[in-house]
């Protein structure tokens, strides 16, 4: 190797060994010097004589001298590269050593991250909360690393929405870009806490305002008193907070408070403003009980964070709880991360406390410690508030939207959809004739079905492995293997497969998977009729030594399964009976009286009265038209809904309120698009169809004599009939164009526009927000173009789903959606359609029409929107009543009938 570093000269002199030989270097040769002497060539020695042998032996001295130190140089020079590689090697070998250290690492980081993502699919999937975090500091350093981690995980736990806490001019400025960043999961307050007040300059009161004018920001806050640490001079405390009292109080935003030990000057500045207080929270809530009373007797929401496991005192938040003194009913949950971190396991809690903590929060309540509090420990800060007020989780209706007790609902209503209860006359396996058949095959199809049955039986699973642990699922082929699968995965225990023959090859075993003698194993099976062919199962298993004391399945016949397999000394535990689905079937309207006696004679059922169940208004059930009276027509699927006096209570777009009113007041689910170019006959129209319709749908642009005097016979013939001005404009710009086109086109008159959503969330929200907001604007609401009824229209479901989005995330602003079939479950929101007729199907110009029914019953619309099917025929009148009826019992049909 060092060889290449060896000039080339120098390889020619080492490799001579001392035979003289001319060299064109100029290191000084012989042959050079002769050169001078000789004149015209040829060496010394030929040169002959004694003078000549002398100056030759000399000359050859000379030269082997040089030769020499040529020698030694090059060695030296050698030895220095050795000693340079060797270095070098050395260096090579610590860096080597260093990789190799850094391999070893990094691969227990990817196997932990493996399991984390593993955890975080088994948590994603046992999702029981739909909790808001009210304040949590994501803007604290801590969080600068792994930002994006801690977010995922605060949407694991079931965190839907977080808002995260301004405390001055730079950390809300922050806490904007983050949630624009994120927009629809994070929000902000902006505002300047106590601590920080002394650093309020004239022009904070500008930046705040700027801040809260984005959609994102949703409080003014953290503001307020702390007479505590007293970071602020209080003077200066209290002018900065009345500061911001005042624009919140002329803006109407909320108030996010800080307070500590300034009781008395906090409730003495917001009496003040007693009038025009906006909705107020006092945030990290940790005074007295009487302190609390005071503000809850204010109109204030009391903010509790997980500071609540240390509070002892006698008039304490934890007292406030007891007593009912602080009612859950009034609290808003907030994690006040990474502060305030919540010690749920603490040995001096009260034991029902502790126990009280679901295996869901507790898992997700490892990531946070005192170091760092995490987002994602508020589903154990809202059950440890739950066990201190006697309450369960699901009864705090500000922060909990869906308790995990919906899970096997909404199994029911899914098995229910997808048609896994089928009713008609079947034959079983036994021979027995069955007026019910139940097939729950169906739901492999299903994965949303799959996931809530998978779920539900692990909860069960888990609340029975408290008392016997054990190690094994076995899955009963074939049917209930993919039960099995899953929740080997989601409770990571090793899955068994018994097989239903030995194999002749290999093996030849009958249970498939790693076991050994002794080992405890549950079995999970999915409809247990008589328990005969479990009976087996459990036999084989036993016979290889395995302890099987619990068998788990989705459905029990009740038809002596749990009886037959206590014989064995083995307890059947069943999601669903067939006693329950019975129940749910009628409840949901789906079963009669009559069958339900077939179904308990022809199957020899132990109970003879039908069970009833209170099936919640909320969720919208199914089921098969016609069964109710004993019809049974199998294929007319109608879902039930929730009436519109329901509905209504769960809009909250003024416009959608007010919909919702007089539809059920004047019947009608039909909009009637005129689209005429004569203003006049429209006006006509709209005066004969007033009756008929909740809305009328205009295209002002094209109308000759579109003027303010045209719009306000218009709105004295809403008036007088009670419709909606629909202005169909599909506003389409940015922001700050969508702000002036809508000023200037419709605001004034028309009670709701249409908008496509694809200038974005923030266009729309800003433009629309503060003018719906605007009492002095009749407009009231926007429809989101989500699909079209044209022809090759370019609405893919990437859009239609971003759309969905918008509207969902705006629900103070958006009515609902101009649709073709239903796309949001959330009830507040109306789906309106166009593409009605029920005569035609297109006008050749691309429109597609299809009739009420369908879009009604089997697309799930709310309103029907029909144009020339009435405009443009010579009765119009008529017509109006024939598409009302059409409408109206399309939707009543859906609706419950009390
Ligand atoms: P017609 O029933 O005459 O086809 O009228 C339907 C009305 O609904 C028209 O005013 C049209 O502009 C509007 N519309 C539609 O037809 N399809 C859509 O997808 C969206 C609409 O706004």
């Amino acid at each position: 190797m060092y060889m290449s570093f060896v000039p080339a000269a120098r390889l020619a002199v080492l490799s001579t060994r001392g035979v003289v030989v001319r060299m064109q270097s100029g290191l000084g040769t012989p042959g050079s010097g002769a050169g001078k002497s000789g004149g015209s060539g040829g060496s010394i020695r030929d040169a002959g004589g004694a003078f000549g042998k002398l100056e030759a032996a000399r000359e050859e001295e000379y030269f082997y001298k040089l030769q020499k130190a040529q020698l030694k140089g090059l060695k030296d020079q050698i030895k220095r590269e050795i000693e340079h590689h060797e270095g070098q090697m050395k260096n090579h070998q610590e860096v080597l050593e260093r990789h190799k250290k850094r391999i070893s690492e990094l691969e227990k980081e990817e196997n932990g991250i493996a399991n984390l993502s593993i955890r975080r699919l088994q948590v994603a999937s046992r999702r029981m909360y739909e909790l808001v975090d009210i304040g949590a500091n994501l803007g604290h350093p801590s969080y600068k690393k792994d930002l994006d981690d801690v977010i995922e995980r605060s949407k694991q736990a079931g965190i839907s929405k977080l808002m995260i806490t301004g405390t001055c001019e730079k950390i809300s400025k922050e806490a904007a870009k983050m949630a624009e960043k994120h927009a629809g999961y994070l929000y902000f307050t902006a505002g300047v806490h106590p601590h920080d007040a002394k650093d309020w300059v004239i022009e904070t009161e500008g930046i705040m305002r700027e801040l809260l004018s984005s959609p994102q920001c949703v409080a003014v806050g953290e503001c307020g008193l702390d007479y505590n640490r007293n970071f602020s001079p209080q003077d200066v405390q209290r002018d900065v907070f009345e500061k911001q009292l005042d624009i919140a109080c002329e803006l109407g935003r909320p108030l996010f408070i800080h307070e500590r030990e300034a009781h008395e000057d906090m409730v003495r500045l917001l009496s003040e403003r007693s009038e025009k207080l906006p909705s107020a929270v006092i945030h990290c809530f940790t005074g007295t009980v009487e302190e609390a009373e005071k503000y809850l007797s204010m109109g204030l929401y009391i903010g509790l964070t997980g500071f609540l496991w240390k509070d002892k005192s006698d008039n304490g938040v934890q007292a406030g709880l007891k007593s009912g003194k602080i009612p859950i009913e009034r609290l808003v949950l907030e994690t006040d991360a990474p502060f305030m971190y919540p010690k749920v396991n603490d040995k001096k809690l009260p034991v029902e406390v502790r126990e009280s903590i679901s295996e869901h929060a507790k898992t997700m309540h490892k990531f946070a410690s005192f170091n760092r509090n995490e987002p994602c420990a508020l589903p154990a800060i809202c059950e440890m508030i739950a066990a201190f007020s006697g309450r369960k989780p699901e009864d705090m209706p500000l922060t909990l939207v869906e308790p995990a007790a919906a899970g096997l609902r909404n199994a029911l209503r899914l098995m229910t959809e997808y048609g896994v209860f089928k009713l008609g006359e079947f034959t079983l396996k036994s021979g027995q004739r069955s007026p019910i058949y139940i097939d729950l095959r169906e739901s492999f199809g299903h994965p949303d079905l799959m996931r809530v049955m998978c779920e539900s039986m692990q909860e069960l699973i888990e609340k029975v492995e408290k008392t016997k642990p054990y190690k094994g699922i076995v899955g009963v082929p074939y049917a209930a293997l993919p039960y099995a699968s899953i929740i080997s995965q989601y409770t990571s225990q090793p899955l068994l497969i018994i097989r239903k023959e030995a194999k002749s090859y290999g093996t030849k075993k009958l249970i498939e998977g790693s076991y050994s003698e002794g080992q405890r194993v549950i079995v999970v099976e999915d409809v247990v009729t008589t328990g005969q062919s479990l009976k087996d199962v459990i036999t084989t298993l036993r016979k290889d030594g395995l302890v099987v004391e619990d068998v788990f399945c989705i459905l029990d016949r009740d038809q002596g399964g749990p009886k037959n397999l206590e014989e064995l000394g083995v307890n059947l535990h069943s999601l669903l009976n067939m006693e329950k689905v019975l129940a749910f079937l009628s409840a949901v309207g789906r079963l009669s009286l009559d069958q339900f006696n077939d179904i308990v004679n022809a199957l020899n059922l132990p109970y003879k009265e039908l069970k009833k169940i209170d099936v919640k208004w909320e969720m919208e059930e199914t089921h098969t038209n016609g069964n109710a009276n004993g019809d049974n027509k199998e294929n007319s699927k109608i879902r039930v809904r929730l009436s519109l006096q329901q509905r209504e209570k769960l809009a909250t777009c003024p416009v959608s309120k007010r919909l919702f009113s007089l539809m059920h007041t004047k019947a009608t689910n039909l909009c009637l698009a005129i689209d005429y170019e004569e203003g006049e006959r429209i006006l006509e129209l709209a005066d004969k169809a007033g009756p008929f319709v909740c809305a009328v749908k205009v295209h002002a642009d094209t109308i000759d004599e579109f003027n303010e005097s045209w719009t306000s016979k218009l709105v004295a013939l809403a008036n007088k009939h009670d419709f909606l001005i629909f202005e169909d404009r599909k506003f389409a710009d940015t922001g700050n164009t969508l702000s002036m086109q809508v000023k200037r086109n419709a605001a004034s008159w028309a009670d709701i526009v249409t908008v496509y959503g694809i200038a974005g969330e923030k266009s729309i929200r800003s433009a629309f927000q503060p003018i719906i907001a605007d009492p002095s604007t009749r407009l009231k609401g926007i429809l989101l173009i989500a699909q079209l009824s044209c022809e090759g229209n370019l609405c893919d479901t990437e859009y239609t789903n971003g759309t969905r989005r918008i509207a969902e995330a705006n629900q103070d602003i958006v009515c609902g959606f101009i649709t073709q079939e239903k796309i949001s479950d959330k009830l507040g929101l109306i789906h309106w359609t166009p593409g009605v007729s029920l005569d035609e199907t297109t006008d050749g110009k691309g429109q597609q029409w299809r009739s009420v029914e369908k879009a009604i019953m089997e697309q799930q619309n709310d309103i029907v929107i029909v144009g020339r099917a009435i405009c443009n025929k010579t009765t119009p009148a008529s017509e109006l009543r024939r598409y009302r009826d059409a409408a109206w019992e399309a939707l009543s049909a859906a609706m419950p009938k009390h």
